[in-house]
Order: C-alpha cells, then structure tokens, then sequence
C-alpha cells in the first residue's frame, strides 16, 4: 500500500533548482525519514490535500498553529475581513490594542506584550530585553529545547536541528554563544550548581514548559517550580518559551496548567491563526525596558500588521469563548491509548507522552526525560512507522524530535482510522 506521490515527486525536483533543499525551512525536508516532502495544495479541518490528490489526516497542523483545524470558518471571515481595510500601514490600529488586552487577560504572567512576526523574534528579543534588563551577559538552555534559529539559542537546539543531526549551526561566532549555558532538562540540581557558581552573571532562564522540540517531553515535577525559585532567589529572569505551548496546552498556556509565572513569555503558532505572528510580554517593569520607553531596542516593519491581528484575535476569542481544551485533552488520550496499545501488540519498544493536544509516540523504551534519553530514540524504526502511517492517509510529523497536534476537528472516525493504521504499521516494522 502506498501513495500516488508522482506529482509531487516532479514539483519537489522544481522546487529544488530554486530554493535551498526545496523546502522554506529544513523541518519539512524529509532528510530523517527519507523520500521528498508532498507538496500540498490546501487543507481543510483536520485534513490536508496533496497535489496527487491525496487526502491526508493531519497531525502537523502547520507545526502548531491550527488547533481549530484548516481554515476555521471564523478566522477565515475575520481576514477576509481585514483584507477590505488593507494590509500594512506602519502605523498603530486598534486591532493591536485589542490584541494586546486580550492576550493580558488570558496569560497569567502577562502585563504588557510586544508582537513580533515569528517565535524566533520573540525569543531572540525576550532574551535581549533579559540581558539589558539585568545587565548581565550569561543566559540558561537546555539541551533538546528549540527557541527558533536565534544565534546564541542555536546550540543544542531541538527540532530540526537535532532531526538533522546538527544541534550546533555553523556561520554562529564563539562570542555569540559563549555566554550561553547548555544544561539537561529537569535536571535542577546541575541548574543549582551553576547558579550557586554564576548566579550573579545569570540573566535568564529560558525553556519550553512542555518541550515540543525532542518530541513532547513533560517537566517532572518540582522542576518548573525550582527554576522559579533560582530565578527569584538570584535576580534571574525565567523566561517561558510558550510559543508551541501557548493556547494549546491550557488557554493560558503552560503556566496556567502547570501554576508557576515566568518573568517573561514569548508567544508564536496559535496567537496567529496561521498567519505570521509572535509576540513577547511579562511584568510591566520589565518590558518597559524595552524600546520606545526603554534603551532596549527592538522593532518590525509588519508587527501587529492588521490582517495578522485579525486572525489571531479571532482565534483567540473562539478558544476562549469555546473552551475545546478538556475535549481535546480526552481525544488525544484516547488517540495515544490505542497507539501505545498498537506497540505494545507488536511488541515494539516505546513509551509516550502526552500533554493537552500535544504527544509523541517515541521509539525508546525509557521515559523520555531529556536530550540525552531523547537521542537514543529508534530513528530508522520511527522512519518506518512515518512512511507506513504516511501510505495509510496518516500525516505524522516527519521527525522522531517532534510533537504531534490534535486539532478541535479531527473526528472519532480520524481518531479509529489512525489507531488502526498504527496496528498495521506497527506489525510490519516489529
Ligand atoms: P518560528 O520562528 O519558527 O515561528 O518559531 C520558533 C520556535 C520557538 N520556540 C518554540 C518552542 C518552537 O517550537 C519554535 C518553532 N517550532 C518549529 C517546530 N518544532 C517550527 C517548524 C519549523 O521550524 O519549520
């Protein structure tokens, strides 16, 4: 059983004469499981449709973003809306006041927020505002966490990187990154120490609450809640990546489900409705520091661009005023239930997490708790179970380092067509 893929197979050659590795950004290259990347022609709900005609059930959700699914009627209208007014006026609209204000009101760290146009400027900015803020130069990562390719982020980083099997970016100075301290995730003991040696250098903390970016992988307990403690105890910043995590976990994001409140969090994915948006906000204090009103400098031509603000207010007002969360949460841990009793027939070695509509099934016996773990994951076995998931109308993100997205659309019927698929696939790779 396999996919007709021919038209994409000659677009992807096309589209390699043009741009680097035919893709826009290195996590759709299908560099670790193999094969070409299907060119897509257009999604709707909780399906995507390939140029071969294909019809898939989608697990990506555009890294994220579509928790509502593909062209949400509601936010679809709203910028179609927009469009009438224009586009980009370089000038403030009342669309970023109100986006502003709505997003105080859901995040519960959240005083004032800056919108940027993708999570990479959100994060690269959070942590510029942190060293200025502070005055110093040291900041905190862990190793497997993904903050976008900011240069002293980009090491040991996640995603696509760790997928290609370079967590570490060449053309990035010495002096860019050797401020930057790598440790293991939920390892607060080894966070301690370096604060008890560098805690007065220590500008910020920054990770993902819930890592997206090793494939899900969940903070054990007490791990969010020290982190908070160092900060504070050594006038730290604890910066939350909530860019995957935010409006998807909970409405407030990681913070709201798991109660601890960072300093700052950086924002991106859902807070756009699929259109290119971030943002960055915590105590007014702090973001004060920040350009105009501080020496802190950071600016975009299209921040808080109207049409961008159209579409994430309307995705934002319908998840607050829908609540899917507790019904996404119980699809997801029913989708997940199946697909772990699908390796566990086969008898495959694997474990699972889940967090709200985010999971990973990994191909490693062990819980997976950090990079270190992470990296022993069975990347041929997990490449495998795409390609076999892939001919059956299953859309899976195409790396072992990645989470799957359940959306407020995909059906019980999507849900038992993916279980059993599993079933099968899971058979043939044992
Ligand atoms: P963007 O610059 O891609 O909008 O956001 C960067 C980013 C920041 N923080 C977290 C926690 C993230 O997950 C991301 C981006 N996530 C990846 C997928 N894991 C985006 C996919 C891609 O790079 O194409």
């Amino acid at each position: 059983m396999s996919l007709n893929r021919t038209q994409s197979q000659s677009h992807f050659q096309r589209a390699s004469k043009v741009i680097p590795g035919g893709v826009n950004s290195p996590a759709r290259a299908f560099g670790a499981v193999g094969g070409e990347p299907l060119i897509m022609e257009r999604g709707e709900g909780a399906y995507l449709y390939d140029i071969d005609g294909n019809q898939l059930v989608d697990y990506i959700g555009s890294w994220g973003p579509h928790i509502l699914g593909h062209r949400d009627p509601d936010v679809m209208a709203a910028i179609t809306d927009a469009l009438k007014i224009g586009t980009s006026f370089g000038a403030p609209t009342t669309l970023e006041t109100e986006m502003a204000e709505l997003i105080v009101e859901i995040v519960p760290s959240i005083e004032k927020v800056r919108m940027v146009n993708s999570g990479t400027e959100a994060t690269m900015s959070a942590v510029r505002l942190a060293r200025g803020h502070t005055g110093r130069d040291k900041i905190i990562k862990f190793a497997g966490c993904y903050h976008g390719h900011v240069d002293s982020l980009l090491v040991q980083a996640g995603s696509g990187a760790l997928t290609l099997g370079t967590p570490s970016s060449p053309g990035i100075p010495v002096g860019c990154t050797q401020d930057t301290i790598v440790l293991e995730y939920n390892n607060l003991d080894q966070c301690r120490e370096v604060f008890q040696q560098e805690g007065q250098n220590i500008a910020c903390i920054i990770l993902e609450p819930v890592v997206g970016n090793m494939g899900c992988v969940v903070p054990q307990p007490g791990f969010l809640e020290g982190l908070r403690e160092l900060c504070t105890e050594h006038g730290a910043l604890l910066i939350f990546d909530e860019v995957m995590t935010g409006f998807r976990v909970a409405l407030g994001g990681a913070q709201e489900r798991f109660g601890v409140t960072p300093d700052l969090t950086t924002l991106g994915k859902i807070i756009g409705g699929g259109m290119p948006v971030g943002a960055y906000g915590g105590k007014a204090e702090v973001m004060e520091s920040i350009s105009p009103t501080g020496p802190v400098y950071q600016a975009g031509t299209l921040s808080g661009n109207p049409v961008a603000m159209a579409s994430g207010l309307a995705m934002l007002r319908k998840l607050k005023a829908t609540n899917p969360y507790p019904a996404l949460e119980e699809k997801t841990a029913k989708l997940v239930a199946g697909l772990n009793d699908a390796a566990e027939e086969a008898g495959l070695p694997h474990s699972s997490s889940q967090v709200g509509s985010m999971f990973t099934i990994f191909f490693n016996p062990e819980e997976v708790t950090s990079y270190t773990v992470s990296a022993k994951n069975d990347t041929d076995r997990f490449a495998k179970y795409f390609w076999g998931m892939m001919n059956r109308g299953i859309y899976l993100p195409c790396s072992q380092f990645e989470a799957n997205f359940v959306s407020a659309v995909h059906s019980e019927e999507d849900i038992e067509k993916t279980i059993a698929a599993a079933k099968e696939v899971m058979q043939e790779i044992a």
